[in-house]
């Protein structure tokens, strides 16, 4: 990840400070997040899992054979197994990531996994468009895949601006396979985010550690605390770390008050309509070709065409 101190401290000087949630993800994190997908209370994960499993002959077929799978974000999931394990003569796998390191060594697995697919790695920012790889065998189409419902962090402009780059990287006769979280009973979404287990705040609290670490601020963890609540009317997620207390932060020559009880934005996760996704993605010149949902339409694995 570039080193981007001023990016962080632009955010925290904002009269709502924010930090991205890019910022959650070094190797602490990421474990943080392996246990969160793994929780009794995160439904997504699980769901989305099931939804795939439980379409993979319809999601196979439709892909068709010597398809090109470009995965926008990290590839060692499980979800992106099941495609690997089961797509017929697949052109090429081409995972795309900021994070060279974790990109690098993820694909080195997997290829060592699938010696019959091409591995393709390309270190990029997928929020815009980026060069993709001639692979040796001409594929017949691109499918972008998705999966986590990642979308869902970005704001209804930043994911229509995203759902364009997608269009653009799919090319003619290309497609998105994409993983979207369902608006539901708001009680269950804020039990995803505040677990029992603390783990959510866990992670939550490791942004800081890790800007600490990696750009050195001095933040104190025992003086937030994680707050995590839907916004139904947003239809969103917004998690926040709280502070406890009046408190300066510095980071070489910035100081940063921070305020008894003031909030810092880390992340929103926003849950969708079927309607609302469907019009987001034929404004991005998508067209909706088969939405398949778990039996209690918590979860969506969509599938969008070049209209
Ligand atoms: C990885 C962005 C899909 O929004 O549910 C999980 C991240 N944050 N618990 C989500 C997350 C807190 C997750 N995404």
């Amino acid at each position: 990840m570039p080193a981007e101190p001023e990016e962080i401290i632009d955010g925290l000087l904002l009269p709502e400070k924010m930090i991205s949630p890019k910022y959650f993800y070094d190797e602490r994190g990421s474990q943080l997040f392996d246990q969160i997908t793994r929780l009794p209370e995160y439904y997504p994960t699980e769901t989305a899992l099931g939804i795939m499993q439980d379409n993979l002959d319809a999601i196979v077929a439709i892909i068709g054979e010597h398809a090109s799978l470009i995965e926008f974000g990290s590839g060692s999931s499980s979800k992106t197994r099941i495609l690997l394990e089961n797509l017929d003569q697949l052109a090429a796998y081409v995972p795309v990531d900021i994070s060279a390191d974790h990109l690098l060594e993820s694909s080195n697995r997997i290829q060592l996994e699938f010696p019959g697919v091409e591995v393709l790695p390309v270190v990029a920012d997928f929020t815009q468009a980026f060069e993709l790889p001639n692979p040796k065998f001409m594929p017949l189409r691109n499918i972008v895949y998705f999966p986590g419902s990642t979308i869902g962090n970005f704001t209804h402009d930043a994911a229509h601006h995203l759902l364009s780059v997608m269009y653009q990287e799919a090319g003619e006769n290309g497609a998105l396979l994409i993983g979207v979280d369902l608006q539901k009973d708001a009680a269950i979404i804020d039990r995803a985010y505040n677990d029992s287990a603390g783990v959510t705040a866990a992670f939550n609290l490791n942004i800081l550690r890790h800007l600490n670490e990696v750009f050195g601020f001095d933040f104190d963890l025992s003086a937030f605390t994680h707050n995590a609540h839907y916004d139904e009317v947003e239809g969103r997620i917004e998690m926040h770390l709280v502070s406890s207390c009046d408190q300066i932060v510095t980071a070489g020559d910035a100081e940063i008050l921070i305020g008894d009880g003031e909030a810092i934005l880390t992340e929103y996760s926003h849950k969708y309509t079927l309607h609302g996704f469907a019009e987001m993605a034929s404004s991005a010149g998508f067209e909706i070709v088969k939405v398949w949902t778990d039996a209690d339409a918590l979860f969506s694995v969509q599938l969008c065409c070049r209209g």
